[in-house]
C-alpha cells in the first residue's frame, strides 16, 4: 500500500519503519530535517511537505507531539491534510496523543472535504513498536476502520475498534493515567525499599515475579537496574498527556485526585531539568526528595 508518515519523532520514525519492513510504499515527511534520513535509507521516498502526501498516498499517517501539532498539519489554510481538495478514498490517521477538541476539528474538515478519519492513538514506546507489539486503539467510522486494520496490524498486532468518534482518544488518555500512576508507584516502591538499603537488583527480580509485574513494569526493570532513564517517552510529553486527561476529566465531571498529583510530580521533574529525560525520571525527583539522590 502507499502510505504517508507525517512526523518522525521517536515513535513516527519506529512506526515508518515497521511499514518500510512490511513492504509498503512509504513516504515520510517531519518538520524539521534530518530525522527521515535513516529511513530514506531503508528506503523511504522523502516528501518535500505535508500537502504531497496526497499525491503518493492514499492513507496518511500523522504521530506528531501534541493537539498544537496536529492542528498545523491537519488544519493549516493552505495543505491542511484533513482539507485535501480530492479527497475521496483518503484516509487520514492521526496516532498522536491529542485533545478530543482538535479531533473533532479535524473530524469536522475531513468530513466536509471527504477524507476518511480514523484516531489510532497507541499504548507502547519505540522498543515496543520495534518488537512488533504495539496496542492500537483506534475509533471513527466502522468502514474506514475495516479498510485501514490491515495496515494498522503491519504496525502492531494488538488493534481495537473503540466506536464511533473519539472513543479511542478517551480510552488512551485512561491508559496513560495508569502508566504515569504505575510509574511513580513502582518509583515510591523503589525509594522504599533503598531507605532500609534493599538492593534494587533483589527487590526488582522479585518484582518482577509477584503480582503486581504488568508488562509495563517488566520493561521498565532493565532501565531501572542501569538507572538509565534515556527517553522512551519523555516526562514532558508525559505531562502532556495528563493535561489532556484532566480536561477530559473536568469535561466529564470526574475527580481524578491521584492522577493530578502525578500531574504535578511530572511537572516537577520538568521544572527541575528532567524533562526530556524518560517518565521513570518520577524516581530520579522522588530521591532528590528523600535525600537519596546521586544525581
Ligand atoms: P517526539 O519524539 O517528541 O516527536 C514529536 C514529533 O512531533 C516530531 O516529529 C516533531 O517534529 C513533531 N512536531 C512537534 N510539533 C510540530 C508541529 N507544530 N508541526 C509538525 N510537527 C511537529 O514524540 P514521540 O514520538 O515520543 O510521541 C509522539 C506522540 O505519541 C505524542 O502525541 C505522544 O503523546 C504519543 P520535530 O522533529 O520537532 O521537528
Amino acid at each position: 500500500m502507499n502510505v504517508s508518515v507525517l512526523g518522525l519523532g521517536q515513535m513516527g520514525s519506529a512506526i515508518a519503519e515497521r511499514l518500510v519492513g512490511a513492504g509498503h510504499d512509504v513516504s515520510v515527511w517531519n518538520r524539521s530535517t534530518g530525522k527521515a534520513d535513516a529511513l530514506v535509507a531503508m528506503g523511504a521516498f522523502l516528501l518535500r511537505d505535508p500537502a504531497e502526501a496526497w499525491d503518493r498516498s492514499d492513507v496518511c499517517i500523522t504521530m506528531v507531539a501534541d493537539s498544537r501539532a496536529l492542528a498545523d498539519l491537519a488544519l493549516a489554510a493552505e495543505g491542511g491534510l484533513a482539507r485535501a481538495v480530492q479527497g475521496k478514498g483518503k484516509t487520514l490517521i492521526d496516532m498522536s496523543t491529542v485533545s478530543e477538541t482538535v479531533s473533532r476539528d479535524v473530524a469536522a474538515e475531513a468530513g466536509s472535504s471527504g477524507v476518511g478519519y480514523l484516531r489510532a492513538p497507541v499504548s507502547g514506546n519505540p522498543g515496543v513498536v520495534r518488537a512488533g507489539n504495539l496496542t492500537i486503539v483506534a475509533s471513527g467510522e466502522e468502514e474506514v476502520f475495516t479498510s485501514s486494520q490491515g495496515l494498522l496490524r503491519d504496525i502492531g498486532p494488538h488493534v481495537f475498534y473503540a466506536g464511533a468518534g473519539d472513543a479511542a482518544r478517551v480510552i488512551k488518555l485512561a491508559l496513560n493515567l495508569m502508566v504515569a500512576g504505575t510509574a511513580e508507584l513502582l518509583a515510591e516502591c523503589i525509594a522504599l525499599a533503598e531507605s532500609h538499603d534493599v538492593r534494587r537488583d533483589t527487590l526488582l527480580e522479585i518484582v518482577g515475579a509477584s503480582a503486581v509485574a504488568s508488562p509495563l513494569v517488566k520493561y521498565k526493570i532493565g532501565p531501572l537496574l542501569a538507572d538509565d532513564y534515556e527517553s522512551t517517552f519523555s516526562s514532558r510529553l508525559m505531562r502532556k498527556d495528563l493535561d489532556l486527561v484532566l480536561e477530559s476529566a473536568a469535561a466529564g465531571g470526574v475527580p481524578l485526585p491521584i492522577t493530578a498529583v502525578v500531574h504535578q510530580l511530572l511537572q516537577a521533574c520538568i521544572s527541575t531539568g528532567l524533562g526530556e529525560l524518560d517518565f521513570m525520571s518520577l524516581l530520579i525527583r522522588l530521591q532528590r526528595e528523600a535525600g537519596q539522590a546521586t544525581t
